[in-house]
């Protein structure tokens, strides 16, 4: 009879024991499987965020989510293949009352690239393809040969270059541009105010000779055109 009330108790206090050792071992907030979801996101965003945005006087986010704002009266490399040359995008950066007194914001955009004729985004959303200037054109222009296409969306001009998965969105009236980078060869080979677009948003202010700078002036005026400063 006490043998077995015994026997009893050490099971249920057996019971107890991995019961409570169930609860004890939730694991604490804070373990290592935490660091390599987040790593994971990061890889995850890397493959989906190609776009940048610059837009009124003038907020920037680069192709990595780095947010900026940048007062600048030059021509500007907004974004540019710094391996192979193929293509480079600037931007005009003008006063609004006076060429170089603030609010300053982008007027113009300019794209060359390798055999493609210039084109240039204007502010009143016309454009211009090797210096021929569509003005309230509704229709689609090709651009040389099969290089991609312009078309006007809601009066703004989107210049889609399919060889390079080159997509630049342009609204002179609100001084907006976007640019998509679908070419995933390029991600971590561009250079200039949208970053290298490589992941992370930390290593974007880059000057052209390579080096990594935190003043975002410094950064800024380090992308200026030589020669087009009012
Ligand atoms: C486009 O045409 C409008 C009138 O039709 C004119 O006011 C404007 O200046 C033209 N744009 C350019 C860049 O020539
Ligand atoms: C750009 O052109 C390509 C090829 O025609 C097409 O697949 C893509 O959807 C276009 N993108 C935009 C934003 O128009
Ligand atoms: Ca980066």
């Amino acid at each position: 009879m006490k043998a077995v009330s015994i026997l009893a108790l050490l099971v249920v206090m057996v019971c107890i024991c991995i019961t409570d050792s169930k609860d004890i071992w939730k694991p604490p907030p804070e373990t290592t499987t935490e660091p390599p979801v987040t790593q994971h996101q990061r890889s995850d965003e890397r493959k989906t965020r190609t776009a940048a945005i610059g837009h009124g006087d003038p907020h920037m986010m680069t192709f990595d989510a780095q947010e900026y704002d940048f007062e600048g009266y030059c021509s500007y490399v907004l974004v540019k293949d710094c391996l192979k040359k193929s293509f480079k995008i600037i931007a005009d950066f003008r006063g609004q009352y006076a060429p170089n007194k603030p609010p300053t914001r982008m007027v113009a955009i300019t794209i060359t690239g390798e055999g493609i004729p210039e084109i240039r985004l204007l502010e009143d959303n016309t454009y211009s393809i090797g210096g021929q200037l569509h003005n309230n054109t509704r229709e689609t222009v090709n651009i040389h040969r099969d290089w991609g296409f312009i078309t006007v969306r809601g009066s703004r001009p989107t210049v889609n270059l399919t060889g390079l998965k080159l997509i630049v969105i342009w609204n002179g009236g609100t001084h907006r541009v976007r640019i998509n980078l679908d070419n995933t060869d390029m991600h971590g080979h561009v250079c200039g105010l949208m970053g290298n677009a490589d992941g992370n948003p930390d290593n974007d202010y880059i000057k052209p000779d390579g080096s990594i700078v935190y003043d975002v002036n410094e950064f800024g005026n380090s992308w200026a055109v030589p020669g087009s400063c009012p």
